[in-house]
């Protein structure tokens, strides 16, 4: 399927993010855990930077995507929310984009939320933590795993049991390395983005 797919533009606030109408689905989870990774399979190409090292970006990313005849949309790569959502600086930058860039879900702006987890690591605190804080939001929301490449076949089983037992709701795996999951994951983010979706 044809993708096209742009970097737009980086914001630190509610000053910096596009005005237009498009709906947008954000990229949640810890840092490292694999979201720019992630949006680089999906548009197969590099457009947004990844890294070994955790916790780098403290801006929220928007990539523009349309997928086929699918309606464009905005792919957002907000920040790591590194161990914990409140304490220190980073913490609170985050928490203070995070809020200005949900807050435009209350005005009427279409936005779905990805929480992504990583599929070796379930039910962490932090990311417990992050779900309650996203389901508050409102917004129609996913959870995936990532990394299933480095899983086993039988932790494939007992981590999926695990999240799904956690978040209360089925939890794809995904791998940016092998392409795994990003078929179903299109169909997840065309769903999220849509006005009337369930969440
Ligand atoms: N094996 C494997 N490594 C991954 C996958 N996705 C990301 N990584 C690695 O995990 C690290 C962090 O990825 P990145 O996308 O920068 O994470 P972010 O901080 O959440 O944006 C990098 O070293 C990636 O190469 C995956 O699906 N499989
Ligand atoms: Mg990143």
């Amino acid at each position: 399927m044809k993708i096209s797919a742009e970097f737009v533009t980086s914001a630190a606030g509610t000053e910096g993010f596009p005005r237009d109408r498009l709906g947008e689905v954000a990229f949640v989870g810890r840092s490292n855990v694999g979201k720019s990774s992630l949006i680089n399979a999906l548009v197969g190409r590099t457009l947004a930077r990844t890294s070994a090292a955790p916790g780098k970006t403290r801006l929220a990313n928007f990539y523009r995507v349309q997928r086929g005849a699918a309606p464009a949309l905005y792919l957002v790569d907000l920040p790591g929310y590194g161990y914990a959502r409140g304490g220190d600086a980073a913490a609170r930058d985050f928490n203070r984009l995070a809020d200005e860039y949900f807050a435009r879900s209350a005005e009427g702006k279409a936005i779905g939320v990805l929480l992504l987890v990583d599929s070796r690591h379930p039910g962490l605190d932090s990311d417990l933590d992050a779900w309650s804080w996203l389901k508050d939001l409102g917004c129609p929301s996913g959870v995936i795993g990532t990394k299933v490449d480095k899983l086993t076949r039988a932790e494939r089983a007992r981590h999926t049991r695990a999240l799904e037992s956690s978040f209360e709701r089925p939890v794809p795996l995904i791998s940016a390395a092998t392409g795994e999951g990003l078929e179903e994951l299109w169909k997840l983010i065309v769903r999220l983005t849509k006005p009337t979706a369930a969440s």
